[in-house]
């Protein structure tokens, strides 16, 4: 059986939490691909890891903005390391606890071993400066990330179109997110796919 055939569509059964972590201090010694989700507070990351990985409470998500604050850890059939990272943008949280989240992903993503960001964006609202500050971060510091669009429910085919153009656009032109809805499953095998690609040596 090659590895694709393993992964692929059969939404990474072997999926278990391994541990939160406050920094990257914390971080446990694996020697696994990393992949990080990183996207506003509230954009759908929880909930598009647990469409990834086909189980419906394995991450917390929540309607409440905020609701990841620790760096949460999932290895994916002991070959890939898939990390949910606290949102960024909470303008309700206090100043000092949103300098805390900040300081805790940049300091996680300039130290990880990381193959991949996911660059999550809200397909109705995204990008928004604080995800171009974020991507400009990711290329000065020449890591690889790809753009994600979340909720694609929430938008009739055409205006999809529409807003996934004006999005690359927005991006510099080079790439062009990924539509997914975690509630219909739209894409989540394309992106499953996708990151295992970008896994291969
Ligand atoms: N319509 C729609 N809503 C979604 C989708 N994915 C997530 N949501 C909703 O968006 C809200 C936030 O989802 P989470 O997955 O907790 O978002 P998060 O990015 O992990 O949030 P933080 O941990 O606070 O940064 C919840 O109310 C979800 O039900 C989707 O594909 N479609
Ligand atoms: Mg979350």
């Amino acid at each position: 059986m090659t590895d694709s055939s393993r992964h692929g569509d059969i939404h990474w059964p072997n999926t278990h939490f391994l541990q939160s972590v406050a920094d990257s201090s914390q971080f446990p010694d694996i020697d696994l691909p990393q992949v990080a989700v990183a996207g506003h507070s509230n954009v759908g990351k929880s909930s598009l890891m647990n469409a990834l990985f086909g189980r419906k409470g394995l991450v917390k998500t929540s309607k409440n903005p905020g609701c990841t604050r620790l760096l949460n850890l999932f290895d994916v059939d002991a070959s890939l390391l898939v990390v949910d990272l606290p949102g960024y943008g909470y303008a309700r949280a206090p100043k000092k606890e949103q300098k805390r989240w900040i300081h805790m992903i940049e300091g996680y993503l300039a130290h990880a071993d990381l193959k991949l960001v996911l660059m999550l964006l809200d397909i109705r609202h995204g990008p928004k400066d604080s995800d171009l500050q974020l991507i400009e971060w990711l290329n000065e510091g020449g890591l690889r990330w790809l753009p994600v669009a979340t909720k694609a429910d929430k938008l009739s085919g055409n205006q999809r179109s529409k807003r996934l153009q004006e999005m690359t656009d927005a991006m510099g032109g080079m790439l062009s997110p990924i539509p997914t809805s975690s509630f219909k499953g739209t894409g989540i095998d394309t992106l499953r796919n996708t990151i295992e690609q970008e896994m291969r040596p």
